[in-house]
This record gives C-alpha cells, structure tokens and sequence, in this order.
C-alpha cells in the first residue's frame, strides 16, 4: 500500500469497547480481528474481568488499539458513590471526579470491575459503548451512559441483536439520542459484513476529525484485504468447477457401470467439494462459533447434505428426477457424444497421443473403431450446477449478505439460485479440456474463463 507508510509516524488511536456484560462486546472485537481465538465469548456474566488490548493494523502499522473491558454490574450504586464523592471531593471537571474516586480504589472493592472501566474510558481517545436493543430501557443504562460521559471522551452506541429487532432499535436510537449520542452503528456478528465494519471505521472518523486520515489509510487497507479474500475465495470456486466438470474416469465394458467406478467418481466430487469448503472457512477465518451463528449447514467443515442426495438438488431448484427417469445413479454422466468419442475424450486422447485436433479428425473412423467399447464416466450437469450453486450460497454467506440472524436459511430460495446465462456454454467448455483437471492452464481460453466465473461469484459478494 502507498499510503501506509505514513501511518509510522502517529501513534495508535485507543478505542475502549464499554458496556453491559453479555452485550457483545468481545464478539465485536472478535469480528473486527477476524480472529476467532480473541477472548472468552460466553452467556454467563462477567466472562472479561481484566481489560484486554488487541490491535488492527493496516499492513505491519498499528491503526487501532481496542480494548475490551468487563462488563458494568451495577451502575445505579455506582452513580451513586461517584455523586456522593462530588461532595467530599474538590473537583474540576467531571473527568477528575473519575480520577479521584480511581484513587479511592481502595475505599470501593465493589467496584473493582467497574474502576477497570472508567481507567481504560479515560485513557482512551473514544469509546464504543454495546447495546444488546432486546434489552428494556431501564434506569440502569441512563446512569452508564451518565458515567461514561464524565470521561470526557466521545461515544459511539453500537446497537447489538438487531436482526429482527428493528422496534426495539428504534427505541434505543430514541434513547440515546436524548442523550445526545445521535451518531451511532448497528453491529450483528451475523449480518456483519464489509460494508457495516467501513461505517464503523466512517463513525470514528467523524468524532476523531484529527485521526481522519490515519483511519482512511485503514478502511482502503481492509477494502484491499477484503476485495483480495473475496477473490481468492472465487478463484478456489473455479478450480473446484474445472477439477469437478473435467473429471473422466476411463470405465470398462458396454454396459452397466459396476459400483466401484461409481463410487470412484462419487467420492472424487465430494472430496473435492469438501476441501473447498475447507479452503473457504479458511479464507474467511470462519470458525465453528460462526458457521452456528450463520446456521450453515456444515459439521466439522462438511456439509451436512451428501453432494448426490436427491434433497440437495431440490434444495436449489434443480430437477432430480431427470436422472432417475434415466436410470443412471446419482451425478453419474457417461461421456459418449460423438457415438463414443465425445470431443473431450478426443482432445484428451489426442493429447495423450501427442496429436492435435485435425489429426484426429482425418483418423476419425480408425479412433471411432479402437475407441469402440470405451466409456468414460464423469460428474453430470445436474452435479455441476448443483457444485456451483452450492458454493455460489456459501460465498454469499461467508461474505455476510443478506443473512438474517433468526430462521433457517431458506435453501429453496430460488430466485438467489440462479445459473449465471453462460453457464451451459461454460460446462461444455470444460468438458472439452479435461487436461484442466490437474493443473490450471496458461491458455486464454482458461484465463477467459475463470475470469468470468470469478467475475459472476465476485459481482454476487461485493
Ligand atoms: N445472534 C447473535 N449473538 C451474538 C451477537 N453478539 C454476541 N452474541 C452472543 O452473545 C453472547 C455474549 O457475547 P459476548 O461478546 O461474550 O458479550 P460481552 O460480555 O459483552 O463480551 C455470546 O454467546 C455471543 O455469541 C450477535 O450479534 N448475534
Ligand atoms: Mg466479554
């Protein structure tokens, strides 16, 4: 990046993330490391006891130093204790009614967590402060929000659970606008994406108007990130489709395919696809905790759903029962298109054999003769679709669109499940170069291809 390199000059903004213990605090964290070993995430209170720094760099530069901090338990009493201080205490500024009562530590061994809080808001240059919305408004946020403020320090509420809450955000908004906090962000871990962690980073700006720059510097760098991940992610989908639409396996006999050559070919496409998947949950840092939250229908970085389940093809629309009507099992295609040399075979043969395509053509009824006999067993269309739909839905997810928090992902959603328009000339493409099974081709031809397969997955993502 030629922008970061100023960045080594300016120190790190502190950002302290604050609020109530369960709120999601260190789930906000967690997301915006994409670091799913950060913290202790749990439903029972006071998970976070100590306050705990991570950092968000832009290239080896430290942008952000976020802290997360124990949740505050009783704020009423402390409220109470700060105002019964400003009577025996002479102080400026609220800030230094912190300060002392900080010094006091000692005095108040209720409050150990709470102090932590206040220590980190005030050597912090702005605080994130989490709101769970399914929450009442009660009594007890107004005397946080009131504490807070002493700190002297912007705040930004981050509205938490929103997904499906939208009365109950609207209230909070209400809320925290009376307070005067009118700028403030909407986070679900679930429908997190890019987008919502840019107006996080455009939030900061506006309330750190001298830290713009360094925090622009920041959103281009993970725009970059971001942009080369989804690629990646894309390219790995089409080496799955060319290895997967190329696969031939040379079968024996004029009839019948035996079991072994089945399964043979079965488990090629399911262990390609599994260690797709594998390679995408690694990409996007998608941990166990987060294929839960999403409801993906993954186990142990598998899919629940077997590739050649009739179910799976209902799920995204696509016709089951035109392979039954054929009698073939399941995924299984048998390569005859020129009345037993398909061009693939040809061009695959002709490889082999070191010659090219006019060759073949000139011996053709000598080829068509020794070829006679052979078949080659391949993944059928219906599988091929069913690949990419597949992997078209799981990109979309693990990019974070569109997902709501509650309900199954509706599978069967068709209009999202669309073959892009080229897509049959596509299949055919790659059936006729099985050589693109192992190994990527420096062909334009390749090149053209993946371009526009990453390019209809990327379009879907952004
Ligand atoms: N569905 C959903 N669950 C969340 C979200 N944020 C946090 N959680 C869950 O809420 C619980 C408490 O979150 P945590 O980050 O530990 O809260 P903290 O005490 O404020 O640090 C955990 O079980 C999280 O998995 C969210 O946006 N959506
Ligand atoms: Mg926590």
């Amino acid at each position: 990046m030629k922008e970061i390199s100023h960045l080594s000059s300016q120190p790190a903004i502190n950002v302290a993330v604050v609020g109530h213990t369960n709120a999601g605090k260190t789930s906000l964290i967690r997301t915006l490391l994409r670091d799913d070993q950060f913290g202790n995430i749990d439903e029972t209170a006071g998970t976070t006891r100590s306050v705990e720094k991570s950092v968000i760099f832009a290239g080896d530069h430290a942008v952000i130093n976020l802290f997360d901090t124990p949740g505050f338990e009783d704020s009423s009493a402390l409220l109470q204790a700060l105002e019964e201080l400003t009577g025996n205490v002479e102080t400026r500024t609220p800030a230094d009614l912190l300060r002392s009562f900080i010094s006091r530590a000692m005095d108040y061994p209720d409050f150990e967590q709470e102090i932590k809080v206040l220590r980190q808001s005030l050597n912090s240059d702005a605080l994130l402060y989490m709101i769970d919305v399914r929450e009442p408004l009660l009594g007890k946020y107004s005397d946080e929000v009131e504490i807070l403020s002493k700190a002297g320090k912007p705040i930004l509420p981050v509205f938490n659970f929103i997904a499906g809450n939208d009365e109950a955000l609207m209230r909070w908004r209400e809320q925290m606008a009376r307070f005067n906090l009118h700028a403030a962000l909407e986070f679900d871990t679930v429908a997190f994406d890019f987008d919502a962690e840019k107006r996080l980073y455009q939030k900061l700006q506006s309330v750190l108007e001298p830290r713009y720059h360094t925090l622009q510097t920041l959103i281009d760098y993970r725009q970059e990130v971001w942009n080369k991940l989804v690629h990646a992610a894309a390219r790995r989908i089409f080496q799955l489709l060319t290895q997967v639409a190329c696969y031939r396996l040379e079968v024996n006999g004029k009839d019948g395919i035996s079991d072994a050559d089945m399964n043979a070919m079965q488990n090629f496409v399911r262990q390609a696809e599994q260690a797709a998947l594998r390679d995408l949950l690694t990409i996007f840092a998608f941990s166990q905790k987060d294929v839960e939250l999403h409801q993906l229908a993954v186990r142990d970085r598998q899919w629940e759903l077997d590739i050649f389940s009739p179910q799976a093809l209902k799920d995204f629309g696509l016709n089951a029962g035109a392979t039954a009507l054929k009698g073939a099992a399941a995924g299984a295609g048998i390569d005859l298109m020129v009345g037993g040399l398909s061009l693939g075979a040809a061009t695959a043969l002709g490889a082999a054999l070191g010659a090219g395509w006019a060759t073949l053509r000139r011996y053709q009824n000598e080829l068509k003769a020794a070829l006679e006999g052979h078949r080659w067993l391949c993944a059928d269309d219906n599988t091929v679709s069913l690949l990419y739909l597949r992997q078209q839905q799981l990109l979309r997810t693990l990019t974070h669109r569109g997902h709501a928090a509650q309900g199954k992902i509706q599978l069967a959603d068709n209009a999202g499940h669309a073959l892009p328009k080229n897509w049959d000339k596509l299949v055919k493409t790659l059936r006729q170069n099985p050589e693109w099974q192992h190994h990527s081709s420096t062909s334009t031809e390749y090149r053209q291809l993946q371009a526009e397969v990453t390019g209809w997955l990327t379009a879907d993502a952004r």
